[in-house]
């Protein structure tokens, strides 16, 4: 009887941590969609770079090389043979719609783009260009997938930055119709994705294609960081000395509540 009492206001007591938890910290891979920025050297025929590139704690991939990185901070490699670097007219292009002429990384049905990394992170910046459906992302922490977007997301939370007329498509997800040409263009813009709490950073990227058209994206930036992502200073987010406090509280009482769930477990 004691024990039955003891573990309904356990649960009651749970249901109002979990509530208020959860509105301090929704648990989540979010992002922001911008033009994003010209390069550091000012060069605009290189497509557009995170507006977070020049934080001197942000790493950027820019493919110039010809090659993808496959030592230090971030180590690409590709599960099949037929997507790469290249360079050619569906390079995602600038923060003002230029024509990016540098190499960038092109990722096809089969052959996917994985990007393993030395450090958690909180957040990943791409030069996202000719956008196609069903262009896909998946964060990873481990073998455990914390988020995966695709093209759709984007449309749905209001669509690309640009759209290009360097990139002519056809009606699908990322493409819009230019009224002037009856020709639908593809969707191009600087995509920012980023851990809200330190339940959401992710140490593996796998970028894929599902179905046809290919996958274009250059400028890539990494920022490490164990806790969410302040995206308004580019920084790891730094809770309040309040916030912090009451966090604290809620581990405390997380604390009591396993140790509950483990009593009433043994009886
Ligand atoms: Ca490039
Ligand atoms: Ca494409």
């Amino acid at each position: 009887m004691f024990i039955k009492k003891f573990a309904s206001i356990a649960a009651l007591s749970l249901s109002a941590i979990a509530s208020f938890s959860y509105a301090e910290s929704a648990h989540a891979v979010t992002f922001k969609v911008t033009t994003g920025i010209e390069s550091i050297d000012g060069k605009t025929n290189q497509g557009a770079f995170s507006e977070f590139s020049k934080n001197k704690d942000v790493v950027t991939v820019d493919f110039n090389s010809g090659k993808v990185p496959t030592t230090g901070f971030a180590k690409y490699s590709f599960s099949g043979n037929n997507s790469g670097v290249w360079s050619d007219m569906w390079a995602p292009v600038g923060a003002k719609g230029e024509k990016n002429d540098s190499n960038y990384l092109e990722v096809f049905e089969g052959s996917n783009a994985i990007i393993n990394l030395e450090k958690n992170l909180n957040y990943f910046g791409i030069d996202w260009g000719a956008a196609h459906t069903n262009n896909t992302y998946s964060f990873f922490n481990g073998d455990k997938l914390v988020n995966s977007f695709t093209t759709k997301d984007i449309d749905l939370a209001g669509g690309f930055a640009i759209y290009s007329a360097l990139h002519p498509g056809s009606n699908e997800d990322g493409a819009k119709l230019d009224p002037t040409t009856n020709q639908y263009i593809q969707g191009n813009g600087y995509v920012h994705f980023y851990s809200e709490s330190n339940k959401d950073t992710f140490n593996k990227i796998v970028i894929s294609q599902v179905g046809g058209g290919g996958f274009e994206t250059d400028n890539h930036s990494f920022h490490a960081g164990a806790k969410g992502f302040d995206f308004e200073n580019g920084t790891t987010a730094v809770p309040e000395p309040g916030v912090a406090l009451g966090l604290l509280a809620v581990g405390g009482l997380l604390l009591r509540k396993r140790k509950n769930q483990k009593s009433l477990n043994l009886g």
